[in-house]
Parts: structure tokens; sequence; C-alpha cells
């Protein structure tokens, strides 16, 4: 028995990669899809990319940092006085404006860690490590004991996101980990490697044997989706630019962050959006 699976992972908000990767992958016959998480933000993608997963047959999901930040955000756990906080709030404010809540729903009964049997071979899912979905444990130049924290008796075959990049490699007994890259968000640090395309992987296992296992790179039309960002009114939308024209994202940059902040009023925006930050005031 063939049984061929689509890894996607990282779309980050970025729909038009998505339909991309989704018209490629159904090229190579797949029969289900594993979702690795980091759905949303900071691309437009809403009610839009949520119908373009609804139409695959995704039979496991776990939940990304990214995914965790719009529950957070949502739960009154971010304040006014962190420049990335205001970000994510007025991002998830954006989400919200565009998204269904049944979407909340499903992204809060979303595990941290899927284990999957296929024909015997055993695979065990996480966005990043199986009990935390954020922080640098398993960047791509990593020692090996960073991995093993993939793996266990019980796995043959880790599967991961988070870092943005395709990755294959083993653990010090000899499991394998896959990192299918990502779809909407991918990085690079040697310059001759950049590209603008979609990342994902479809493994094959054939009799309980792994037979194959792909990396694709789709290409697609970023200056559209950065035109869909903008007719969406999307905030931050010069760091949005940035992302799809030179793949650099400056999420991290507080100084610039907050001149974004102050530039479009955003402390309004999502003061006037959510009610837990008007009883602060
Ligand atoms: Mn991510």
């Amino acid at each position: 028995m063939n049984h061929k699976i689509v890894i996607l992972s990282d779309i980050h908000g970025n729909a038009t990669a998505l339909e991309a990767v989704i018209a490629d992958a159904k090229t190579q016959g797949a029969s289900e899809y594993w979702l690795m998480g980091d759905i949303f933000l900071p691309g437009p993608g809403a009610n839009d990319l949520v119908s373009l997963l609804k139409d695959l047959p995704i039979t496991a999901s776990v939940r990304g940092n990214w995914d965790d930040c719009v529950l957070e955000a949502l739960d009154g756990q971010y304040g006014l006085e962190d420049s990335q906080e205001v970000q994510l709030l007025r991002m998830t404010q954006y989400l919200m404006e565009r998204m269904d809540l049944e979407t909340i729903v499903w992204l809060r009964s979303l595990p941290m860690l899927e284990k999957k049997e296929v024909d015997g071979l055993r695979f065990s899912l996480s966005h990043n490590l199986p009990d935390k979905n954020y922080g640098g444990d398993l960047l791509v130049d990593n020692d090996t004991e960073k991995f093993d924290q993939l793996l266990d008796e019980e796995t043959d075959v880790a599967v991961y996101g988070h870092v943005h990049k395709q990755l294959l490699r083993y653990g010090s007994q000899g499991q394998q980990i896959i990192n299918p890259g990502s779809i909407g968000m991918p990085y690079f640090n040697w310059e001759a490697l950049k590209n603008h395309r979609a990342q994902y992987a479809v493994i094959e296992v054939e009799d309980g044997e792994l037979v194959n296992i792909l990396f694709r790179k789709v290409s697609y039309d970023y200056e559209a989706e950065l035109e869909l960002a903008k007719s969406k009114d999307l905030p931050f939308i010069e760091m949005y630019e940035e992302l799809r024209r030179e793949d650099n994202y400056r999420g991290h940059n507080l100084e610039l962050l907050a001149s974004l902040i102050e530039k479009h009023g955003y402390i309004e925006d999502v003061k006037n959006y959510f009610d837990f930050l008007q009883s602060e005031k």
C-alpha cells in the first residue's frame, strides 16, 4: 500500500502562496495532508485562507507559536507597553475582522504534539519541540543533541516546522527528522539560494517503508500577494512589503514597530477594539 502525505507549515497568512502549493501538491497525488502550525499573520489571509484549508483532507494539525499569539491577544494577555504586543493585538484585530470565530475555537483545540502511524511507521509531529512551540532550540545549525529532543523510542520520523527552512537530518540514534520549510515566510542566510518560492514537503510510505522525501519550492506571484495585502488594508504593511520583496521580516525591530504604531495610530485602534484595553484606561 502506498501513502503520499503532503506536509504544510508556516503559512503565516499568505493565501496566495498556499494556493500555489495546493495546486502543486494536487499533482503529487497525495491522500492526506498534515498541518504544522503558524497558519495566520503577519499576512492578510483569514477566511479566504481557511476555505483553502477546508477543502483539503487534513488528518493531523499542531499549534504553532503564532497561533498561540492570536489566542493570547484575544485572551487579554497583552498590553500597550510592549511594541510587539501592540503589533500582535493590532494584527489579531485585523484577523478577527475577517475571520469566523469557529476558526479560533479550532485553533484552541489543536495539540502541540500529534503522533501518526502510517503502515507501521511512527511519526511525531510538533511545530517546534513537542512541549515548546517557540524559541531557537531547533535552528538548522544546532547540535544533534538538541534535535534528539524531538525523538523517543516510539518515534521513527519526527516532523517539525518553525525555523522556516527545509531540513533533513538524523537524531543520534538514527531516526529521521524532516522540516518541510515555510509556505508563507521562508528564511535564507545564503544569498545565492534566496528565492521567493513557497516551500513544502511530500513524504511517501510504501508497505511500511519510507520510500521518498520530496522538498518542493513553488513559485507564486508575490507581488500579487502584496497588492492583495494593500487592498485589504493589512496593518504593518511596510513590514509585509519588505517580507514579500526581500524575504526579510523585521518583527523583532522594536524601533521600527514603535514608529509604525505611532504613524498609523494603532494604539487607538486596539483600545477601541479590545474591551479589556478599554477598562485599563
Ligand atoms: Mn513560523
